[in-house]
């Protein structure tokens, strides 16, 4: 496992580099202290293995010893795994309820919003059969809402999203297989029930259920929330910024919205330029403002306004070092319950305004849709005023510019699915690779991600990303037209005659459907299958309970998928023969482990090659 000290020497973020030797320098720990500290971790717990599902354990399981109950390795391997799924479509699905309520309240004309996603509001009424004629779109508006609630929550029938949106090859595959799932609640009642102690010990069985969580996970807490975010935000669009700690000013107020939540993102965006917001500044004696993003909650502000990225989970701490950030306004999901401490040691504010997120001893105030701009003033107010406590500052310079903002709407418009198609046909692009997930101190902080997008797009594989990569790749400047001169000839030329990255970001973690979309638009066109495309979806430092059905959103619609950290299965010859092979024969795509970043490019260029012939 990587130290501290390697992630010093090796990570390629230079200003993640001097912050961690500036907080180690104070002596202020933080998740790579701590991860040093750990050291070893358990192997029981690393494997799987280790079963703390009631309190006759815990109980550590192996070939040669069961647990108390009687359950064996299998079993054990596949519930734990199959809890973390539920608990990853849980928290991406309580993303969805709040949009959703968020957008109902809003076309019912009870928050500050202005609904900006007709196109989609639209698209989705024509898809569900909803009445359009005759009706403003404010009343379509909450009856899509209710749909896509319904998807979270239905007791029984199917998922419209799934139904409306899947290929058909693929609905019929699963209803084959027995793994059509309810919705999101459902699968996740029924994953927690099934695995309480004595209830499914038929590993195969709970395997079923494992792959129907993850289905459900994508089409109701990845989908649904997209759909609710773009219903009230709109589709992003192409938009140029520049990105990376270097973007805070020494002179401005800096104030950086984390987390995943993207209503009060927008409202604080809306605030900064009112005359009361502008005349504090000016009162504090500050330039002017930088609003910057962290996690996902950061890329939905990027890709839809062009907000800078400054970092990604891995880095939340570390920004607080430079002692320029006057607040973090933090709403929930990935962040790290130490920046309160880190944030003590410099002026910053910390700010929760989520009741999921409470964080002893910051300051709370909850975020409510009816009151989000007057909340938005004075969430501005506090961070502004706080200009004036800064003490010590350790600005770094890195910046890059940036595109962001790939829908595939936008990908449609600036190359027709068909002419993209041909392209691939051609070879100057051979495949396209998602690369998406966290950040993991089991691997050297963001290499992973810069180390395999550089070798897959010199060898003219066109990269989409989101979530907590694209942090790493926007960063490095991979996400702006002038990377194209590392890709390779192919790639570089069809870059530079569309004006395109080689990199093309599409969003926070709930955008990893636009990347599905793409996929399946493409499949269509071309009359396959999406298992028969070279297309391929990579995890190179994932973490997150959340990451695991987001590696089954892309399986279950046959996208092979590689993970760079290995995941706690290894206990279980069963459990991984399964996912890294036979699933392969029901769903047409497997997963690969591969932890050196070189190594795993060279698989996804295998595996695309090999689908390439087929095309
Ligand atoms: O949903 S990539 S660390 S920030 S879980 Fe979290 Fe992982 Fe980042 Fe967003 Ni996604």
């Amino acid at each position: 496992m990587p130290t501290k000290s390697e992630v010093i020497e090796k990570t390629p973020d230079t200003s993640s580099k001097n912050l961690l030797t500036v907080l180690s320098e104070k002596g202020i720990e933080t998740v790579f202290d701590r991860f040093d500290a750990q050291q070893p971790q358990c192997t029981f717990g690393n494997d799987g293995s280790c079963c703390r599902r009631c309190n006759m354990g815990p109980c550590r399981v192996s070939d040669r010893r069961k647990g108390v109950c009687g359950a064996d390795v299998d079993i054990v391997v596949i519930s734990n795994l199959l809890r973390w799924c539920a608990a990853g479509a849980a928290a991406h699905g309580q993303r969805g309820k709040e949009l959703l309520g968020i957008l109902k309240s809003t076309a019912e004309g009870r928050t500050s919003f202005k609904i900006a996603g007709d196109g989609r509001i639209l698209e989705l009424a024509k898809k569900f059969r909803v009445k359009r004629k005759g009706r403003t779109l404010e009343n379509i508006a909450v009856d899509v809402a209710n749909i896509l609630l319904k998807d979270l929550t239905r007791e029984s029938g199917d998922m419209r999203s799934l139904m409306a949106f899947a290929p058909k090859e693929r609905r019929d595959t699963w209803r084959r297989l027995g793994i059509l799932p309810t919705s999101v609640s459902s699968e996740v009642f029924d994953a927690l029930a099934r695995t309480t102690v004595g209830t499914d010990s038929d590993w195969g069985n709970l395997m079923r259920q494992h792959l129907r969580t993850g289905i459900a996970y994508c089409w109701g807490s990845y989908f649904g929330t997209m759909f609710a975010t773009d219903c009230l935000f709109g589709i992003p669009e192409p938009v140029k910024t520049e990105v990376g700690t270097g973007v805070l000013k020494e002179d401005s107020v800096n104030i950086l919205v984390h987390g995943h939540l993207p209503p009060l993102g927008e409202a604080i965006i809306q605030a900064i330029d009112k005359e009361k917001i502008k005349r504090l500044i000016n009162d504090v004696g500050a330039d002017g403002i930088v609003i910057g993003g962290m996690c996902c909650t950061g890329l939905e502000v990027l890709e839809r306004h062009g907000i800078p990225s400054i970092t990604n989970m891995g880095g939340q701490e570390l920004v607080l070092g430079t002692g320029m950030i006057d607040a973090v306004v933090a709403d929930t999901q990935c962040i790290f319950p130490s920046i309160a401490q880190v944030a003590a040691c410099f002026h910053t504010k910390i700010i929760t305004t989520h009741d999921s997120n409470r964080i002893q001893g910051t300051l709370h105030i909850p975020f409510d849709p009816a009151h989000a701009d007057m909340i938005a003033e004075r969430i501005l107010e506090i961070g502004i005023r706080n200009f004036i406590n800064r003490g010590e500052i350790h600005p770094q310079p890195a910046k890059a510019t940036a595109v962001s903002g790939f829908s595939p709407e936008a990908i449609s418009r600036i190359f027709g699915f068909g002419n993209l198609l041909d392209i691939i046909r051609s070879g100057k692009i051979k495949g396209l690779a998602a690369l998406v997930g966290c950040s993991n101190p089991k691997t050297i902080y963001d290499y992973n991600h810069v180390t395999l997008a550089k070798e897959l797009i010199r060898n003219d594989v066109l990269v989409l990303t989101c979530g907590c990569s694209a942090h790493a790749l926007l960063k490095q400047g991979l996400c702006t037209l002038s990377a194209s001169g590392i890709a390779g000839e192919g790639l570089k030329e069809i870059c530079q005659n569309y004006e395109i990255p080689p990199v093309l970001h599409a969003g926070a973690c709930i955008d990893n459907p636009r990347i599905l979309q793409l996929f399946c638009a493409l499949a269509e066109k071309a009359n396959l299958p999406l298992s028969s495309l070279p297309f391929a979806a990579c995890a190179p430092e994932w973490s997150n309970e959340k990451s695991i059905g987001a590696g089954l959103s892309f399986l279950t619609m046959g996208i092979p998928v590689f993970l760079g950290v290995k995941p706690p299965t290894g206990a279980s010859r069963n459990v991984v023969k399964f996912l890294t092979d036979q699933v392969e024969e029901e769903l047409g795509a497997r997963y690969t482990i591969e932890p050196d970043p070189l190594q795993m490019a060279k698989s996804v260029i295998g595996v695309i090659e090999e689908k390439r012939g087929k095309l």
